[in-house]
């Protein structure tokens, strides 16, 4: 009998919202969870695929923090880590925190060698006499097992892990030649799966993994926050704590799971190893999503007391829905974050609307560690605009179209302007401009693009177009994200309708 524990994503580190209590969040949700595993539940191992700390650049009071935390995991307990987007380092030679913590004795970092063979990937045992900076896999040895528990580490792939898993299936095969065959087999990596949460990057199909499975007994998922589990051999626990208002929500469980092995002693002459796998939720801070629509109202007054009427009306259900047992820490309920979203549409002008003052009253009124305000309102003068587009222009088999959308307002604009005669064409042209913006086509070829247009709509305005930029304005957006989706903003990510957005996990 063997019992494992599954976390991931613990994201050691995270300071949301600039909150310290944030921070701590992190390690103490973590530290309750393992200390459930490790008193009551006795496990054997821990494993754990990935986003162990939230940043690559560690500050050295997390560092610290998570080095007192590993030690209170019993000697006899190996961590098992892989590596995730977070944990990435800057360049993939220099040495990681998982590579010092392994030397250190405090985790097992296992990773693959993908470099070697194009076919075969290499992994290397772990050597307790020389442990080096990393190891391939890992073998737990039971008694009464015929054979070890092998646990084999993918570090984070991003877009290339497709084609790593075909790698990693040959590379798990041949080290089971060269070191004999295991009983059962664990592989610890931090991708998302198609059909699960499908707007996430990092997405593997199921056709991708088809060679996997004839090799591994049990996927131990990380990346995506949120639980699941497919075909009895994918597990994703649910990161412990929710990182934005969509992972916040009551239908995303946060969690680990306790897998429990044994090699079915009961019947003779069966020795195969069977597992039972439970999830446990993790006491994580609650939150709670208030909404309020604006549009009955026709003064920021009248709208202010009706808000606050409305906020208290909804007090008593904040209340019992913040005092379920996932969201106490030692019995006590846990400050929730407020979801504040107002939505319709606004009557008076939008700078009277002060979103921030009613978001504080809200925080003071309901006890609340933070609000998160998220305003999906319309001003009154946009909704007319609207109004006068075309329903079948704008509605597409009832989605919003909004490249119709966009080309009207652009169109709208233009016939404000001395660009009135072609406004229609100067549409298409600033729609092509943005296109290019959002595929991060570099801003000379989108100035080229707008100056040359122009010249042929306009050519009494010969003028080139001078664009008062010094800087490239979207080297932000791109700066660390590549391949990694390494974003540190937490709500701007909480965009569910843009098509093929990656959204850090
Ligand atoms: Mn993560």
């Amino acid at each position: 009998m063997l019992t494992l524990t599954h976390i991931a994503d613990t994201h050691l580190g995270h300071r949301q919202y600039g909150l310290k209590q944030r921070e701590d969040d992190m390690v103490s949700t973590s530290r309750s969870a393992l200390q459930e595993m490790t008193n009551e539940r006795r496990t054997d191992a821990v494993l754990l695929p990935g986003d162990l700390f939230h940043s690559r650049d560690l500050r050295p009071k997390v560092l610290h923090q998570t080095e007192q935390e590993l030690d209170r995991v019993p000697d006899d307990v190996p961590v098992l880590v892989s590596r995730g987007n977070h944990d990435e380092n800057l360049t993939p030679r220099d040495v990681t925190w998982l590579n010092y913590l392994h030397q250190r004795g405090q985790v097992v970092f296992l990773k693959g060698d993908l470099d070697a063979d194009p076919e075969t990937a290499r992994f290397e045992p772990y050597d307790p006499e020389d442990p080096g900076d990393h190891a391939g896999f890992y073998d737990i040895n039971v008694e009464r097992f015929d054979g070890p528990v092998r646990v084999f580490g993918l570090q984070w792939r991003g877009a290339k892990t497709g084609q790593a898993l075909q790698q990693v299936a040959n590379g798990i095969q041949a080290t089971n030649d060269e070191y004999g065959e295991p009983t059962w087999t664990v592989l610890l990596a931090h991708f998302g799966i198609e059909d699960e949460v499908p707007t996430l990057g990092g997405t593997v199909t199921h056709a991708e993994l088809r060679d996997l499975k004839d090799v591994v007994d049990y996927l131990a998922l990380g990346h995506i926050h949120k639980r699941y589990e497919s075909g009895e051999w994918i597990y994703n626990p649910g990161s412990p704590e929710a990182h934005n208002t969509r992972e916040g929500r009551a239908e995303w469980e946060h969690g680990y799971y306790s897998v429990a092995l044994d090699n079915g002693s009961a019947e003779a002459d069966n020795d195969a190893v069977g597992f039972d796998v439970e999830h446990h939720l993790t006491k994580r801070r609650p939150y709670y999503r208030i909404e309020f629509d604006v549009t009955a109202y026709e003064s920021p007054g009248d709208l202010e007391t009706a808000f606050q009427n409305h906020v208290r009306d909804e007090q008593a259900a904040m209340t019992e829905y913040c005092s379920q047992d996932e969201f106490t820490a030692r019995g006590e309920p846990r400050e929730p974050i407020i979801d504040l979203r107002f939505t319709g549409t606004l009557q008076f002008s939008r700078g009277d609307f002060r979103s921030d003052e009613l978001a504080a009253w809200v925080e003071d009124a309901y006890d609340a560690l933070y609000v998160q305000v998220n305003t999906g309102i319309r001003t009154a003068n946009v909704q007319q605009l609207l109004s006068e587009i075309d329903e079948d222009e704008v509605f597409k088999d009832g989605q919003l179209n909004t490249a119709a959308l966009e080309h009207r307002v652009f169109e709208t604009i233009a016939k404000e302007s001395i660009y009135d005669d072609h406004a229609a064409d100067v549409a298409d042209v600033l729609g092509n401009a943005h296109q290019m913006a959002q595929a991060d086509e570099a801003v000379e070829d989108i100035r080229d693009s707008v100056s040359s247009a122009r010249h042929k709509l306009f050519p009494e305005l010969t003028d080139d177009v001078v664009l008062d930029i010094e800087e490239d304005p979207f080297a932000d957006a791109e700066a660390g994200e590549n391949t990694s989706g390494d974003t540190t903003g937490d709500d701007e990510a909480d965009v569910e309708t843009e098509a093929g957005k990656v959204v850090e996990q």
